[in-house]
């Protein structure tokens, strides 16, 4: 079945070509049904290859003409999908004239129109979709490109590198030439044609060069891109200042475009972007919406130096860019908010940020480690790549950095990527060639079996016990690390973990450790390397029994067994001096009580644990933001994932018990937060003043599940009265989730305030897509995701509104998708075979929300596999879900 729709492409079937392109002249005369592309492209031989054809992929595409040194070409020929001709001496002019329908081309790969304007999207194989080309990350050439259009309709002609050239035509028309002077692989190739405006902004670079930074946008949005500005300037800063990396361009441009599969992309010099991670103003987005735009333009940006100017040989080696610049851009929010925090601030503000990381890992990528696409970081084989931009590659891909980063140290780390950057810039590299000069530039490091983090799949436990000896005052504590089978890949070989470790003594404070065999004491948290299937580690000195805290900061991607009982975790919640391991404490309790609860349906919250979290609450001397992510129960995916056999419903019916116990019982307490820390004045993006803010959210969200009619007060004035986003919508939020009368009046208001706002809407879709059911008379959130579908604001072409509406209601509200009925199953397939019509990225990305069904209770498996078999036998599905649904069910 699987062959029949895409071949299995192998990493060790790695070749290089044969021919290569050194320059391409590009022509577009753009038109919105008809664009005539003409490329002229310098091939030349390629010494290192093996001896064979120029071979040229394509696309979607109608050619109109092809020549090779002004000839037609003697032998041309077919094969696996690309076109090989025959040439003879070092280099020859190929010509190819193609012809493309960006109106017609719904995937948004390769040229599509958006609102009116002509976009391209190349990432990883759209550039075929416009012109023959050997369409490869491994072929850097210097691109030429020269854009032709109606000039009322696209005043602006952007593209890659530096504008040399533009004027006027007959007709009405214009064009414009562009330059870049960088050697680049065709998936970093970028134009746009549309009615936009920039916010600009003139900068010096750490040499003295000046700059220009333009943020283009659609006329009605220049009032919400100053956020985005900023953040560019400030990871321009940080960038020097932390890798001494410059800006290499004259100019550097964003564009930002309602419809984009994914979230941005790092076009060189002409990054183009998602408009949800550009536009922000106070009454449109949120704190998280602020915080997103900040660490996506970073990323962005990031990639011009990881990713554009060093890139990757073969689309295997994805990581080398996805986890590094992931890497990057956590170290730099990280940095930001540590400096809006202050001195005092500082620690608590770090950990948040990797809290949050460590939530995304946990809920998206864990659950990908444990399913049937579980694949290490640089995967082995794919059959559609744009199925391969996961969690994992991008997520585990940033741990894997991260570990190098902690066994290396910050200088060693650096040390290396300065070397990395001095043996390839201007080339296109593997993981190995990453990792061996991480070696390299601290004293050959032995990273050999570090390497297995890039070749293993699944996430590895480590199963920790301590024995505390009172005779002699040691402290005995055993690791032992198992990673489980994953598809194709039975045995396991031992990793290299760090496990940062610290023990806790009886008054709470951190025990200063001593290993045996060391003549003193040192720091009280240290990184214990541990590569052995088992090892034992001693310390002496603890002449009382400690706690232990391990894997503090989270120091590797993987998953701690330690036997805790319940006053151990909630001490740790009081005293880890670990921020991380205090959430991760309270996370663990919460888990523990919500498994308990779903296996019984009489189980009632424990008082203990509702005690241990009304002391964080009011543990007044941590920051606030902290005591937000603290307080808010583990993700219904992660804890699916830890659930077996995993049982959505029951698992519901858990969570409400316990934000109903949480939200009465510490009413009090929640409702003094509100008092205390919500925020008078104006708005303004803060890490401080966001804190506050979601501590405030968060309380309306208990106080309003448990029903509290003070708290629903309380949301509904909120509501009424909120001068920012954040505050209007976390008060309905609360409404919404809740058995309120006010709910329906609330989301009519909250709709008719934004209906102009196509990035508002999709957070009213998401809200009512992801609502869980309150009370015995609330509706199914299906019935409401299909009022929604026909709602004049919903469209399935435009992946936002797809992932708002059945994203969440697909990914984020289980306990309503998987109803017993089968219904929500059915209307995936329904959904799933619709969308793949129209672009078979967003279908792909949708049908993930059933991979792991086998996860999931028998009548739930017995619902699901025959939907399963539905899609993969529906005539001319995508290779983009038939690999996704071929291995789900495999
Ligand atoms: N390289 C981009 C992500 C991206 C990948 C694929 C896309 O289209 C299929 C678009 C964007 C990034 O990491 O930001
Ligand atoms: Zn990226």
């Amino acid at each position: 079945m699987k062959t029949e729709h895409a071949p299995t492409i192998q990493r060790a079937d790695y070749r290089p070509l044969s021919w290569t392109v050194e320059t391409v002249d590009l022509h577009f005369r753009l038109d919105a049904e008809a664009t005539l592309v003409t490329n002229r492209m310098r091939c030349v031989r390629n010494r290192d290859a093996a001896e064979g054809p120029i071979r040229l992929w394509g696309e979607a595409l109608e050619r109109v003409s092809l020549t090779v040194d002004g000839a037609a070409p003697t032998a041309v020929r077919e094969a696996d999908g690309a076109l090989e001709i025959d040439a003879s001496g070092d280099a020859v002019l190929v010509e190819v004239v193609t012809r493309v329908n960006p109106r017609a081309n719904t995937t948004l790969s390769g040229l599509y129109l958006s609102n009116g304007g002509f976009f391209t999207q190349c990432e990883a194989e759209g550039f075929r979709r416009i012109t023959c080309f050997p369409d490869r990350p491994d072929v850097m050439a210097r691109y030429t490109v020269t854009l032709e259009a109606d000039r009322a309709a696209c005043p602006v002609l952007l593209s890659n590198g530096n504008l040399v050239e533009e004027g006027l035509l007959p007709e009405g028309r214009h064009y414009a030439k562009w330059e870049d002077p960088f050697p680049k692989p065709s998936y970093l190739f970028a134009l746009v044609a549309a009615k936009l405006v920039a916010l600009e902004r003139r900068v010096t670079t750490m040499s003295g060069r000046e700059v220009l930074l333009q943020v283009w946008v659609e006329a009605g949005n220049l009032d919400r891109v100053e956020h985005a500005m900023d953040s560019l300037v400030h990871s321009m800063r940080w960038d020097e200042e932390s890798f001494g990396l410059e800006l290499d361009l004259d100019r550097f441009m964003i564009v930002a475009v309602a419809d984009f599969n994914m979230g941005a992309m790092e076009n060189k010099g002409l990054n183009i972007f998602n408009t949800k991670f550009i536009l922000a103003k106070p009454d449109t987005a949120t704190d998280l919406d602020y915080e997103n735009v900040e660490s996506v333009v970073a990323h962005e940006y990031f990639h011009n130096w990881t990713g554009n100017r060093v890139t990757c040989r073969d689309w295997f080696q994805l990581t080398l860019k996805e986890g590094l610049t992931v890497f990057r851009d956590q170290q730099f929010s990280a940095d930001m908010l540590a400096r809006a925090a202050g001195p005092e601030g500082a620690a608590s503000a770090r950990a948040v940020k990797r809290i949050d990381d460590v939530r995304v890992l946990r809920a998206a990528q864990f659950p990908e480690d444990g399913g049937p696409m579980a694949h290490p970081i640089r995967p082995d084989s794919y059959q559609e790549i744009n199925n391969f931009y996961t969690a994992t590659v991008y997520e585990k891909g940033a741990e894997v950095i991260r570990m190098l980063h902690t066994l290396l140290g910050q200088e060693g780390f650096r040390n290396g990527m300065d070397l990395y950057f001095s043996y390839f810039d201007g080339q296109a590299v593997t993981c190995d060639d990453f990792v061996e000069v991480m070696s390299e530039a601290n004293n050959g490091f032995d990273l050999d079996q570090f390497m297995r983090w890039y070749e293993q799949a699944g996430t590895p436990r480590v199963k920790a016990s301590g024995v505390w000896n009172a005779a002699d005052g040691s402290y005995t504590l055993t690791l032992a690390q198992s990673t489980p089978a994953t598809p194709g890949q039975h045995v396991k070989q031992p990793l290299v973990i760090p496990v940062a470790v610290g023990l806790i003594g009886a008054d709470g404070r951190d025990v200063a450790l001593r290993l045996e065999g060391e003549a003193q004491a040192g720091a009280c948290t240290r990184v214990l390397k541990l590569t052995e299937d088992v090892q034992v580690f001693r310390f002496v000195g603890v002449s009382a029994e400690p706690v232990p805290s391990l894997l503090r900061g989270f120091s590797a991607p993987v998953i701690l067994e330690l036997d805790e009982d319940d006053a151990r975790l909630a001490f740790r919640m009081a005293h880890d001096a670990d921020p991380c391991n205090r959430w991760d404490a309270a996370q663990r309790y919460a888990e523990r009580v919500a498994l308990a609860l779903a296996a019984d349906p009489a189980a009632v919250v424990p008082e203990a644990f509702v005690a241990a979290f009304r002391t964080l609450l009011n543990d007044g001397a941590l920051d606030p933001a902290f005591r937000a992510q603290a307080l808010a129960l583990p993700g219904e995916a992660y804890l699916l994932e830890r659930m077996s056999p995993a049982d959505p419903a029951a698992l519901r019916s858990a969570l409400v018990r316990m934000m109903r116990a949480l939200g009465a019982t510490l009413a009090a307490d929640w409702l003094e937060v509100v008092e205390r820390l919500q925020l008078a004045g104006a708005y303004r993006y803060h890490p401080g003043d966001a804190g506050r803010r979601a501590l405030v959210n968060l309380a309306l969200r208990y106080l309003a599940a448990a029903g509290m009619a003070d708290g629903l007060a309380l949301a509904e004035a909120r509501f009424a009265d909120a001068t920012n986003m954040t505050e209007r919508f976390g008060a309905l939020a609360a409404l919404v989730q809740s058995t309120s009368p006010a709910r329906a009046a609330a989301l009519q208001a909250f709709h008719d305030r934004h209906r102009d706002d196509a990035l508002v809407l999709d957070k009213w879709f998401a809200l009512q897509a992801g609502a869980w059911r309150w009370g015995d008379a609330a509706e199914p959130a299906l019935a409401r995701v299909r009022v929604l579908l026909s709602d004049p604001a919903f469209s399935l072409s435009n992946p936002n509104k797809v992932y708002a509406l059945l994203g969440t209601f697909f990914r984020a509200n289980p306990g309503e998708f998987h109803a017993a009925d089968g219904s929500g199953h059915a209307f995936w397939v329904e959904q799933v075979i619709a969308l793949d019509a129209r672009n078979p990225q967003v279908a792909a990305r949708m049908a993930r929300a059933l991979e792991n069904w086998r996860h999931f209770t028998p009548a739930l498996q017995a619902s699901i596999r025959p939907q399963l078999e539905r899609v993969l036998a529906a005539p001319g599905l995508s290779a983009d879900v038939a690999e996704i649904v071929g291995k789900a069910l495999g």
